[in-house]
């Protein structure tokens, strides 16, 4: 076994293979097998590309014996930081095909992060587009390459680039060594890790989590049954491709495990989406809720033809009842099912069949019944149903380790296995879950604990509140008051009094209304899209701190 990685432990590892969910195959040749199922469907729409499954598999193939033909062996490290292209979906399958491990790193990393990864895991390669706006990757990777001598290969997109980068449009052109035949006799174990994700923390750098064959596979069949994917369906990836979500819960994997079609695009914006969806008859969306905020109140909503569109996930942050009743008006060919995953494991799922007022509330079950939830009190004791918690789980894809974490280890989890989340949730009549917040999304005012999620959620009723955020901003006195950063409705202008009045007029408790309001017009957005508010609780910081000052001079 690779060190540092945590495996299931034996019985329940039999558990889970005398239950079928673990198909005991290796990643690559699973998805091989797949691609010639759906034969001459096409598999993937980039730009002006439509690539259909058997191509996909012979370009997959090509690429992993040249893989094989630069000495990159199973269990290699692999950091791929490649934009929403072919490339990426060349790459990734390549690497799974001769059982190297891409690590996933998203588009807002830098030195600091991606340093830190290959560093870590001693990876051999990283790919990327070589430059970004006016940032160089290349330049990046070539200083990394300095200090970390296992790094040997740099997969570059872009032009003009030094002749030791390779190029995966060039490797396509050229033909390998290798014959294709290695691929069959590599010996790879299912239960090794295949793929390592990152974790969605907001503080520290991400840790890494490793996904093996078994559960990573198992994870996308299961999520693209609950997600309702059908053979001639199509998604539409607009969210960083390699995050667990648009990848594998159930993302690309899962479509095409359907036998459906994957569209690429390059940004989550309206421009580039709603076009695509018409074009293509795209059926299903996976977004997060700040980016179906944004298409929704975009003005060119209604001059395109989404009638096409069947199912919209929305993931990652808690979406409010209001945005799925508006999308299901707006689109109404279109059903909204909100997924809670974490690319550590466990997932989520509205059922489809559930009435609106239990899909808007709630988060649904899990959908494996496998997956083993505890709700936990801060003893570790489970709490009664319908007892706000903190969400523990165990099951046949969620991890039981961070990637060589001892520390880290010992504090996530329960002495039983169960990943700790830190996610605040409560069991519902429904079967399902709702979200009630982070453990730590707490305003702490002199002691009185403020749940962020609860004002936010009050102040979105308010007719001139299109999204807000509430986060704590420093007190000489309380130590943490309530700052509330809105972005107004068009053509409003709301006021700290307004709001307030508004939130004492539904009975909130007086300490828990905002002291202070921020109008702006967008938030500032983690690497995948999620609300930063370590970014908001920064700038309030700052902004605090300079006030004081010039208080502080003038007196
Ligand atoms: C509230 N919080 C949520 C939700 C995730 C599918 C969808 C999302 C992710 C993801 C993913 C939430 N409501 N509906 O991997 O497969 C928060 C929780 C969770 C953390 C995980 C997938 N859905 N969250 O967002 O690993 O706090 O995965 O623990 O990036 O996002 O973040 P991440």
């Amino acid at each position: 076994m690779l060190q540092g990685f945590t495996p299931i432990p034996a019985e329940f590892a039999a558990r889970y293979r005398a239950k079928g969910y673990w198909l005991d195959r290796p990643m690559g040749e699973y998805f091989h097998d797949i691609f010639g199922t759906w034969g001459d469907r096409i598999a993937v729409v980039a730009g002006t590309e439509r690539i259909t499954y058997k191509d996909l598999s012979d370009r997959i193939d090509h690429v992993a014996c040249h893989l094989l033909d630069m000495g990159i062996a199973p269990l290699d490290r692999f950091v791929v930081q490649l934009p929403n292209r072919i490339e990426f979906i060349y790459l990734y399958f390549a690497l799974l095909r001769v059982g190297a491990i891409p690590l996933l790193a998203l588009p807002p990393h830098r030195t600091y992060e991606i340093g830190h990864f290959i560093r870590f895991t001693q990876a051999v390669g990283y790919a990327a587009a070589a430059r970004e706006g006016d940032f160089s990757f290349l330049d990046m990777a070539l200083e990394i390459q300095k200090q970390v001598p296992s790094l040997r290969h740099l997969f570059m997109l872009g032009e003009d680039l030094p002749g030791a980068c390779h190029r995966i449009g060039e490797l396509m052109r050229t033909a390998p060594v290798t014959p294709r035949s290695r691929l069959a006799s590599l010996a790879l174990n299912p239960d090794e890790p295949a793929v390592f994700q990152l974790s969605g923390g907001t503080t520290g750098i991400p840790k890494i989590i490793p996904r093996t064959h078994n559960d990573y596979t198992f994870n996308s069949v299961g999520c693209s049954a609950a997600n309702d994917m059908r053979e001639g369906d199509c998604l539409l990836v607009c969210l960083p491709i390699g995050h667990n979500f648009p990848l594998a819960s159930p993302g690309l994997q899962g479509m095409f495990i359907r036998g459906g079609c994957v569209v690429l695009a390059d940004s989550p914006r309206a421009s580039s989406v709603f076009p695509l969806i018409q074009q293509e008859r795209v059926t299903h969306l996976e977004l997060v809720p700040a980016v179906l905020i944004r298409l929704l109140h975009d003005s060119n909503l209604a001059n395109y033809d989404l009638s096409s569109v069947r199912i919209i996930n929305t993931g990652g942050q808690r979406l409010q009842p209001e945005t799925s009743a508006l999308a299901e008006k707006l689109i109404p060919s279109c059903k909204v099912q909100e997924v809670f995953g974490m690319a550590e494991g466990l997932v989520t799922f509205n059922r489809l069949s559930d009435p609106p007022e239990v899909r808007y509330e709630t988060v649904g079950p899990p959908w494996c019944e496998d997956d083993e939830i505890r709700i936990l009190d801060d003893e570790g004791r489970e709490v009664p149903p319908g007892v706000v918690g903190e969400l523990a789980c165990r099951g046949p894809y969620t991890l039981r380790g961070y990637f060589n974490a001892p520390e880290v280890n010992a504090r996530a989890f329960t002495a039983e296995g169960f990943y700790l989340t830190g996610d605040l949730m409560r069991s519902h009549p429904s079967g399902g879950y709702v979200v009630e917040g982070r453990k730590k999304d707490l305003i702490n005012r002199g002691g009185e604990k403020i749940s962020a999620e609860e004002v936010e959620n009050m102040l979105l009723g308010h007719p001139d509140v299109r999204n807000v955020a509430c986060i704590p901003m420093p007190d000489p006195v309380l130590g943490e008051r309530t700052c509330a950063y809105v972005i107004p409705r068009p053509g409003t202008h709301p006021t700290l009094e307004q709001l307030t009045s508004y939130l004492a007029g539904l009975g909130l408790a007086k300490f828990k209304l905002p002291e202070r309001l921020e109008v702006v017009s967008e938030f500032p957005l983690s690497p995948f899209g999620k609300v930063s508010k370590k970014d908001l609780v920064d700038a309030i910081t700052r902004l605090v701190t300079k006030e004081r000052e010039a208080i502080g001079k003038k007196g």
